[in-house]
């Protein structure tokens, strides 16, 4: 039998945690034929609620989980790890200026980045999801010593699957006939959901919203409708649901992770992750920033190459511009 996978989930007694858990063991994210080990990694006080999770892990039976390992230690939970999914964050509560989350998070990211560097298996990927998602990569991995940048990524798939299904509703048409949409940027209120390449069963998303509300129309609904819809569907979904995204967010990072390890099928057309900035596009290097990207397997390729309206450039500029004042502000604490 193929050796386990083995796969450290940060934050596993949360809320994401436990809508994530239950379907990597069942092979949603690895698929059908490889067995998992899962390291459920907390602080003291999450650890009950992660041991509860993993009891309820036992009682499903699932066919490919091999261990569950609930830790409050980072060497721990990160020991032998093939894929890290840094979940469990510091959360922003009220009056906190955004120097102190990004001091708290430093604090937790890191340390795991440490930990991660020192303990994890060599083909290590890391994906962070716990908020601020990109700038709390941009800490772990600069925290990694001696791991290439590449194997560090953050969820966007989440806002890409949101501009997905909000384009197959007012399209009427299937999510699964829908490509090549990008997220740009930051997963943040500034991120720019751009659909000027994205066709829907072969047809132009642009051309096929011109024909429903003119040109002017489309342009309007773009900017005024869709691109704020998406950007800040996480505070819809607080105040329709009473509390943040948990399945589909849970969703999403099996979606990242499946594609990042098994590969992303060319007929499926491109998709959004945050990968650490090689200058493409114009980004300062360094800054973990969301791209069109694609995977054969071995991780995330940003798509180059694209053209840009004035539009779309001025967008991205503006997201890019919260990366670089975030980064500036953990580099004033003096962490990186
Ligand atoms: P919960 O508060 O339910 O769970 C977080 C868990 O993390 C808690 O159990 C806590 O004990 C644990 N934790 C805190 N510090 C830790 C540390 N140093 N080591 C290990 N565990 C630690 O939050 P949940 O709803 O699960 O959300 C988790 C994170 O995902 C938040 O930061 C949230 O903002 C972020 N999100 C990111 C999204 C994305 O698209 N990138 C979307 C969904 C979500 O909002």
């Amino acid at each position: 039998a193929p050796t386990p996978t083995t796969i450290t989930i940060t934050g596993a007694g949360g809320q994401i945690g436990y809508a994530l858990l239950f379907r990597i063991a069942a092979g949603d994210m690895l698929g059908p034929d490889r067995t998992v080990r899962l390291r459920l990694l907390e602080i003291p006080q999450g650890v009950r609620s992660a041991e509860g999770a993993a009891l309820e892990l036992q009682d499903c039976a699932f066919p490919l989980l091999r261990s569950v390992d609930v830790t409050d230690d980072p060497g721990r939970g990160f020991d032998g790890a093939d894929v890290a999914l840094l979940v469990g964050a510091r959360p922003r509560t009220a009056g906190m200026e955004r120097a102190d989350l990004l001091a708290a998070n430093a604090g937790i990211f890191g340390p795991q980045g440490e930990a991660i560097a020192a303990h994890a298996a060599d083909g290590i990927q890391v994906v962070t999801i716990g908020n601020p998602a990109n700038t709390n990569a941009l800490i772990a991995q600069a925290s990694a010593a001696g791991i290439p940048p590449e194997r560090f990524t953050a969820l966007m798939r989440l806002d890409h699957n949101r501009a997905v299904g909000h384009l197959a509703e007012a399209l009427d048409a299937g999510a699964d006939g829908i490509r090549d949409v990008t997220i740009w940027g930051n997963h943040s209120a500034t991120q720019f959901p751009d659909v000027s390449h994205a066709t829907a069963d072969g047809t132009p998303v642009m051309a096929l919203l011109a024909e429903r509300l003119g040109p002017d129309g489309a342009a309007q609904w773009l900017d005024d409708e869709f691109v704020p819809r998406v950007a800040k569907r996480g505070a819809e979904i607080i105040e329709v649901r009473g509390s943040s995204s948990v399945a589909s967010a849970a969703n999403a990072t099996i979606d990242h992770v499946r594609d990042l390890v098994l590969g992303r099928p060319a007929e499926a057309g491109w998709t959004s992750a945050a990968l650490v900035s090689q200058g493409e596009y114009g980004v300062p290097e360094g800054l973990v920033c969301s791209y069109p990207v694609t995977s054969d397997g071995t991780g995330y390729r940003v798509v180059e190459g694209l053209e840009l309206d004035g539009r779309a450039r001025a967008r991205i500029d503006a997201s890019v511009a919260e990366l670089v004042a975030e980064r500036d502000a953990v580099r004033a604490l003096g962490i990186l």
